[in-house]
């Protein structure tokens, strides 16, 4: 057989903002300037194929990274001819992931597409009953995805698959969810790799020739990793909780490490949802890469509770070049209602270690939280960030995302109608936009206070000069020029 595995074109994304006095204005910056990032879910799948299914012709086509519109994805398929096909998705890329679907039925009527990713997980039964596909897998697809392909190709029946489902066999799956988080009283059960450590590694062959890359990375050889899968965490603005916590083995983190080194990657960027889930787990990471005498920039995502100065001497040692921390707001009463467990004493204590270090800090802050009341509430908030002084900070306005505990509570209390994320899933359009809590601010309004924000925190005169003098690379340089230009206008 012949398999597609494909992440559809960008065209018709969902918007997070949409200023509704103001459409064309979607906020200050888009997903698509924080850079182009590999799909690293099916890049994982793909090296489940190819060790699983080594039978089968695989072929991968990253349309975004490639730049491959509708049109040209339609002459593409032709000479594809695929016999089964396994598209990736975001709830808020479902336009184009389901236009995809269609370009592909179109001149192959026979051929079996299997739909993945974010949306099923988020919405399983929706997706199943999309007419656009044979299949979707709900969960995690290395192993479900090759059984599936083993069943297509002989003709055999896949409902058995445990997070296979069609939109018949998803009806007898409903299991009582029992969770405030989920409006719907039911789930299904979802295909889980109980041990990472046995899943091989992304297969990044596919993608030498392309040049992924982020607004704080340093090259364009970038490659993404997770060590991790999921969150034990609660926050309460968060669906990653929905997913089991499991961990890889330092020893498989690092084999892959070197993997992407002898294929020339300098800079590793860490994708787990939280990355320092103990100190010592970090320091474990670190001595090996010591020990290896690995030369890399690495960076992850994490939290302020999580972190000793001894960590964070030990991952400087190491090469850890930047972290990501969610600050998310600017009081404990805010940190306890959004259920992060942190405080902002923590934070100042972890951000003055990184400086006095020399590890780049990033902080995400969130605005338009329920708690905040007024213009002036939110940029007391934003105050606390400036005294932080991050090397970079990224301002996002809440959304509200389904299955988590703001969603279900702003459902609750009328301020979200979540029937409109279910007419969404069941038939994606490309004027979708995201929720926000606007009780108390007005989404044009948080639009101008996010700009603002901005604005306060990046031109800063101090500000500029600093991170002028710190500019190591071309590609960084760069990469700040276009984000000032924005600023500017
Ligand atoms: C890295 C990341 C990004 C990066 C890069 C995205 C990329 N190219 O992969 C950037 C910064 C661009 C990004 C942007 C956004 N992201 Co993001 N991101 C992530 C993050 C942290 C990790 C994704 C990852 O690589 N995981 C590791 C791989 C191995 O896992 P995976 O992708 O889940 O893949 C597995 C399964 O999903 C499945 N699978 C995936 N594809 C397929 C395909 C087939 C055929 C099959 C069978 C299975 C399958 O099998 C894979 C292997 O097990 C996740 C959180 C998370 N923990 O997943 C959020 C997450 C995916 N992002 C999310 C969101 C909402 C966004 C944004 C809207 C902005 C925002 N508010 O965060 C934008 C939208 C992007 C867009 N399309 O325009 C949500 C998605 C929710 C949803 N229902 O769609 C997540 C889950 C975070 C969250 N809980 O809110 N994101
Ligand atoms: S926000 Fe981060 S720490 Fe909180 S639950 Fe989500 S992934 Fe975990």
């Amino acid at each position: 057989m012949r398999i597609l595995l494909l992440n559809p074109p960008a065209e018709h994304t969902a918007r997070e903002y949409v200023d509704p006095d103001n459409p064309s204005d979607h906020g200050l910056l888009e997903t698509e300037d924080f850079g182009l990032f590999p799909p690293l879910g099916l890049l994982y799948i793909l090296a489940a194929l190819k060790e699983n299914a080594p039978e089968h012709e695989v072929l991968f086509l990253d349309c975004i990274a490639e730049k491959v519109g509708h049109q040209d994805l339609a002459l593409k398929i032709l000479a594809i001819k695929p016999d089964l096909v396994g598209i990736t998705s975001f709830t808020i890329s479902m336009f184009d992931v389901c236009l995809a679907a269609r370009t592909i039925r179109e001149p192959f009527p026979q051929a079996h597409i299997c739909l993945g990713g974010h949306h099923p997980i988020a919405f399983p039964f929706e997706s199943a009953e999309l007419p656009e596909f044979d299949s979707i897998i709900v969960g995690e697809g290395e192993e479900a995805f090759v059984a599936l392909t083993h069943a297509v190709a002989y003709g055999a029946d896949f409902t058995g698959i445990l997070g296979v489902y069609t939109k018949e066999s998803i009806k007898r799956q409903r299991h009582c969810a029992n969770d405030p988080r989920f409006l719907t009283s039911v789930i299904v059960p979802p295909a889980y790799i109980k041990n990472l450590d046995l899943l091989s590694s992304p297969d990044r062959s596919v993608i030498q020739h392309l040049k992924y890359r982020s607004i704080v990375g340093v090259s364009d050889r970038l490659a993404t990793m997770i060590s991790s899968r999921g969150c034990p965490c609660r926050c309460s603005y968060c669906d990653v909780p929905f997913k089991k916590y499991r961990q890889r083995s330092i020893i498989s983190v690092t084999d892959e490490i070197r993997g992407c080194l002898e294929a020339g990657y300098t800079e590793v960027h860490f994708y787990d949802d939280l990355f320092n889930i103990t100190p010592e787990r970090v320091v474990a990471f670190c001595d090996e890469l010591t020990r290896r005498g690995y030369r890399l920039h690495w960076d992850f995502r994490g939290r302020v509770n999580n972190v000793t100065r001894e960590s964070l001497v030990r991952a400087k040692a190491a090469g850890c070049r930047m972290i990501s921390f969610g600050v998310e707001t600017g009081s404990d009463e805010g940190l306890a209602l959004l259920r992060k467990n942190t405080t902002i004493d923590q934070a100042r204590k972890v951000f003055a270690w990184c400086r006095e270090l020399g590890i780049l800090t990033i902080a995400d802050f969130m605005i338009g939280l329920p708690f905040e009341t007024s213009a002036d509430h939110v940029r007391r908030n934003v105050d606390f960030l400036l005294e932080l002084d991050p090397d970079y900070a990224q301002f996002s306005i809440l959304s509200l995302f389904p299955n988590t505990e703001l969603f279900a509570d702003a459902a609750r209390r009328g301020l979200i109608d979540p029937e409109r994320w279910r007419q969404f899933a069941a038939a994606p359009r490309a004027d979708f936009s995201v929720d926000h809590w606007e009780e108390f601010l007005s989404l044009p309004e948080l639009l101008r206070l996010q700009k603002e924000s901005y604005r306060r925190f990046y031109l800063r005169p101090r500000y500029i000069w600093r991170s002028l003098i710190a500019t190591c690379s071309w590609h960084e340089f760069s990469a700040k020029m276009q984000g000032a230009i924005k600023l500017f206008r």
